[in-house]
């Protein structure tokens, strides 16, 4: 399973919008028959790869077994549901990790396989194999993107010196050069290569004039969609991000002049529209309570928003609209790499499902420094953002914290992962 699960990470990057899933198939002797993982592209799904590698062997299967990370679909897609492909094979053994998430699925292709005779051993490495698809899980049975909330901070929370007073001017502004390591900044990008969009707002953009690409070199089936949240279309077109467009750059605003958004689109940029964030009245909240998974209403892992939290009637573009939004191109995880306007809308609108924060040991301090969030804030310690589930990594003298404000298996619930 170890294997299979390592087989299923090289399509990161090229699955999405479906699952990572490595499949092995394995004589009784433990001799690798065949082995296989599955790219979107490719069609082919994992084990009828590593099947037909091994039927190409003229060995009977009778005494194999098939490890995959991810319970056998049982429905017609793409291609043909596969445990008829693994019941057609003859293999006398099933191992998987995890059940299929997708509500086509969900167990169904266990049942078929047990019901057709076969052998079958579930959760096998299971927690490894939930991470590994929990982008996927949030997507197919939520119709949102999986948003992870990225930050480079000092140890005091600051993820810039004052603005305007730094010393590392960039062609569009000064950002004071960095807080994080170079070992830190590289694991950035391969947060960034397991990311189908990435966000920021457009004060980042106007501050570092930043690139934000996947420059890990490995390939990925669709270029990473860079994502700008620029409420009055002030993106300058002189920013890297702007000149080196390719298709890849979506502007979400609340105001869309037609000049500019010409000017935009002119250059393979496209700008839409969203929905205004604005201060929930009594009926459109309980309009959103009832379009939500009904368990949010009782969760408690969920961040609790206020209506002093989530209220603005700054003209900022609404961040459920986004995610949405984002769903419907197939993105089924998103990157969020601040400011700390965006950081703090995201987290008021209650988006976020888990945080990649690293830390530099360094203090800024004073006021004029730029926080992780601005904004209100939350204002009770009963309404903070609980971080769960927490694993920190080592990077030199930097580290970061992963953890979870959301159980992506379980959205909106209370997070079970202890
Ligand atoms: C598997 N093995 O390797 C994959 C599975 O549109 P399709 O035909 O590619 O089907 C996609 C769905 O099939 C996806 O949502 C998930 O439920 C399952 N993916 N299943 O047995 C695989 N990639
Ligand atoms: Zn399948």
């Amino acid at each position: 399973m170890r294997q299979a699960l390592e087989l299923a990470r090289r399509g990161i990057g090229l699955a999405t919008p479906n699952p990572y899933v490595g499949a092995l198939v394995v004589d009784a002797s433990g001799e690798i028959l065949g082995s296989g993982f599955h790219t979107y592209d490719g069609l082919k799904h994992a084990e009828v790869i590593a099947i037909e590698q091994a039927q190409s062997k003229g060995i009977s299967l009778n005494q194999a077994t098939l490890y995959l990370n991810l319970e056998p679909c049982c429905h017609q897609g793409r291609t043909g549901p596969c445990t008829q492909a693994v019941i057609a094979s003859g293999i006398r053994h099933v191992v998987t990790a995890m059940r299929d998430p997708n509500p086509l699925v969900q167990g169904k292709g266990i049942e078929q396989l047990r019901a057709a005779g076969i052998e079958v051993t579930e959760d096998i490495l299971h927690d490894e194999a939930r991470k590994l698809n929990e982008a996927f899980t949030k997507y197919i049975r939520w119709n949102e993107p999986l948003v992870t909330l990225k930050a480079g901070m000092t140890l005091d929370g600051k993820i810039a010196p004052p603005p305007g007073e730094s010393g590392n001017p960039t062609p569009l502004g000064s950002s004071g050069g960095w807080i994080t390591s170079e070992t830190a900044r590289a694991h950035v990008q391969e947060l960034r290569h397991a990311s189908d969009a990435l966000m920021v707002g457009v004060g980042t953009v106007i501050a570092d004039d930043p690139m934000l690409t996947d420059r890990t070199g490995l390939p990925r089936r669709r270029p990473l969609l860079r994502v700008i949240v620029d409420s009055r279309l002030r993106l300058p077109l002189e920013s890297r991000v702007v000149k080196t467009a390719q298709d890849d750059v979506l502007i979400l605003c609340s105001f869309a002049e037609e000049r500019k958004k010409s000017e935009f689109e002119a250059r393979g940029i496209r700008v839409e529209q969203v929905a205004v964030a604005h201060t929930a009245s009594a009926a459109e909240r309980s309009d959103k309570v009832t379009r939500m998974p009904s368990r949010r209403r009782t969760g408690t892992g969920a961040p609790v928003i206020s209506e002093t939290a989530t209220g603005s009637s700054d003209g900022r573009p609404d961040m459920r609209s986004m995610m949405a939004r984002l769903a419907r191109m197939q993105i089924t995880s998103l990157l969020i790499e601040g400011g700390a306007l965006i950081n703090w809308a995201a987290l008021a609108a209650g988006i976020v499902d888990k945080v990649f924060l690293y830390y530099a040991p360094k203090i800024l301090a004073g006021t004029g420094s730029v926080p992780f969030a601005r904004g209100v804030g939350f204002r009770h310690m009963g309404e903070a953002a609980h971080v769960r589930h927490v694993t920190i990594h080592h990077f030199g003298e930097d580290f970061a914290v992963e953890g979870y404000i959301r159980d992506p298996y379980d959205f909106g619930a209370a997070l079970k992962l202890e």
